[in-house]
């Protein structure tokens, strides 16, 4: 079934910019799309053996613009080169055109998510790790320079494999409860499960047609998907990725909205919502009877069937929190009770209390906090907080006792990630963006003076720390194609080893991500 798509507010005037930006449709684009992309991107541009060729996944891609994708192919994939083919006019009207958004966009309901669904018909199950080393120090390594992940012994830091992912992953990968299973999401909302003991792709499935990033429920038996497009949020089976059910997201005045992200709240046994269009915070309770578990949940919920597309059973008590407007980026206590989200304006984060179901604190954060990196400590006796800013170069930190702004820390530039871990004294800050972006800051957890600045590769943008299970070594990518995993001792802050990786993003260490150490985002 296919609907046409709703807009409002934001999404309108992205919509409205691109088509200002691009003009109208070109009917010789449009031929040339159906003569040389359709066959590997599909039809409708949603993609196929190829990605989707839609604004909203390339708008967010980072990397060469898409005149010279379509000019020059791109190296280690299928993506031939058509510069000889169509020329420079040509190619600069069929960007144009991938650029204009859908017309019409798929429902993408259960009966869709099914038709994708690709279990291995290699896969066998070991019944054992068929490797020798901690299976909860095991560490993955997103390279999105061609789109694999590589699986490291985080003893050793030997590759035990290196395996395909689908096309641009984004967001952390979610590790069952036991750290044997990963599940990864890809921004055309591919979901992959791979097995870490037997090293294989179990299975595959497309959950959405534009995606944020997955959560898994508590207890590891749900996964779920949250959408941009459809607005909706999926919620498939870990076991067998059968979907589960597809809940529409529309707000109590019947408006539909994006999901920004899913978040597993684990002492509430719940999925957190941030809504990108609409005031309100949703929480699904994700207990394994269906019923909602904890105060706070049990007060307002509601069934969700009512318009969810479901395939079998499996009930999520919907709660929905009003807010005064809507929040993303979350950042959550370390009890789940509290939640800290950014407004739209960029200026301000918003507190909301999960329990009492109202907003209890509005703290002044110019910049773009990007909250949802945060990490904890304990310092001097309180715990706090400390965030990045994606428009400034500065770090705040705030005390989650009465969420008021400690201090600022000032940095060579807007960072993106920030990483610690429980037995560091030091937190790790990337800057991101602007002329530094080849730096490294570490920073003193209780001094909060910044005790090193790090520079690996002069010229190489560096971003994005992961420590050890035991928070002995920190490894810092060099975000470039032909980059590297450097493996630093966290105390002394000496490399002790350079792996190379085809531009290496997020690290994501099996003990760390299920026991939700302090020092990682969530
Ligand atoms: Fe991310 C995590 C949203 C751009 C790399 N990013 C997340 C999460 C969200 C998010 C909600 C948490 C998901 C999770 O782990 O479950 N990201 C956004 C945005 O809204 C933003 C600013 C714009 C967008 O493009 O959607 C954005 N992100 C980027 C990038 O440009 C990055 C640097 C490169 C890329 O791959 O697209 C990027 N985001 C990442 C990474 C994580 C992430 C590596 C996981 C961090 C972690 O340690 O868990």
């Amino acid at each position: 079934m296919i609907r046409r798509i709703v807009s409002f507010d934001g999404l309108t005037s992205l919509m409205l910019g691109m088509i200002a930006l691009t003009g109208t449709v070109n009917a010789d684009a449009k031929d040339d799309y159906e003569t040389y992309c359709a066959v590997c991107h599909g039809e409708t541009r949603l993609g196929g053996l190829g990605p989707a060729l839609i604004p909203e996944t390339l708008g967010r891609m980072r990397g060469p613009a898409l005149d010279d994708v379509i000019a020059l192919g791109r190296p280690a994939t299928q993506m031939p080169a058509f510069g000889d083919a169509l020329g420079a006019e040509r190619i600069a009207n069929l960007a144009a055109f991938l650029k204009m958004p859908l017309d019409d966009v798929p429902d993408w309901d259960v009966r869709d998510i099914l038709a994708t669904r690709n279990m291995s018909d290699t896969y066998v199950a070991a019944t054992a790790p068929i490797w020798q080393a901690d299976p909860m120090n095991i560490t993955l390594v997103v390279e999105t320079g061609d789109h694999h992940v590589s699986v490291l012994d985080g003893d050793t830091f030997d590759v035990l494999d290196r395996f395909s992912t689908p096309f641009a992953v984004h967001g952390g990968p979610k590790f069952t409860p036991d750290g044997r299973f990963v599940f990864i999401m890809s921004r055309d909302g591919w979901v992959q499960k791979y097995d870490l003991w037997s090293l294989q792709e179990v299975g595959r499935v497309r959950a959405g047609l534009n995606s944020r990033n997955i959560a898994i429920s508590k207890d590891g038996k749900w996964l779920a998907v949250a959408n941009y497009l459809p607005m909706s949020l999926a919620i498939l089976s870990t076991d067998d990725l059968m979907p589960n059910q597809v809940m529409p997201v529309v707000d109590s005045n019947g408006i539909p909205s994006r999901v920004s992200a899913v978040y597993q709240a684990p002492q509430r046994d719940s999925f957190v919502l941030a809504l990108k269009d609409a005031a309100e915070i949703w929480e699904l309770s994700t207990a394994p009877d269906g019923r909602p578990v904890q105060r706070g949940i049990a007060q307002d919920h509601e069934q969700n069937k009512a318009g969810a597309s479901t395939a079998s059973a499996g009930s999520f008590a919907l709660r929905r929190i009003g807010i005064s407007e809507p929040l993303d980026d979350f950042f959550f206590s370390d009890d789940y009770s509290n939640l800290i989200g950014a407004a739209r304006d960029g200026k301000r984060a918003v507190v909301v209390d999960l329990v009492a179901g109202r907003e209890i604190a509005e703290l002044p954060l110019n910049g773009m906090p990007h909250l949802g990196s945060g990490i904890t400590w304990a310092r001097e006796g309180r715990r706090v907080m400390a965030t990045p800013h994606l428009k400034e170069g500065k770090l705040s930190v705030i005390d989650t006792a009465n969420w008021e702004l400690i201090t600022t820390i000032e940095t060579l530039g807007p960072g993106f990630f920030l990483r610690s871990h429980e037995n560091s004294r030091y937190f790790w800050a990337d800057v991101f963006f602007g002329p530094n972006r080849d730096v490294m800051h570490v920073i003193d957890k209780q001094s909060l003076e910044i005790v090193r600045t790090l520079r690996p590769v002069p010229g190489a943008t560096v971003a994005h720390v992961e420590f050890t299970r035991d928070g002995r070594y920190a490894l810092v990518s060099v975000w470039e194609n032909d980059g590297a995993v450097i493996v630093y001792d966290a105390a002394t802050l000496k490399e002790v080893r350079r792996l190379p990786m085809k531009k290496p993003s997020g690290k994501y260490n099996v003990w760390n991500k299920i026991s939700f150490s302090e020092g990682t985002s969530h």
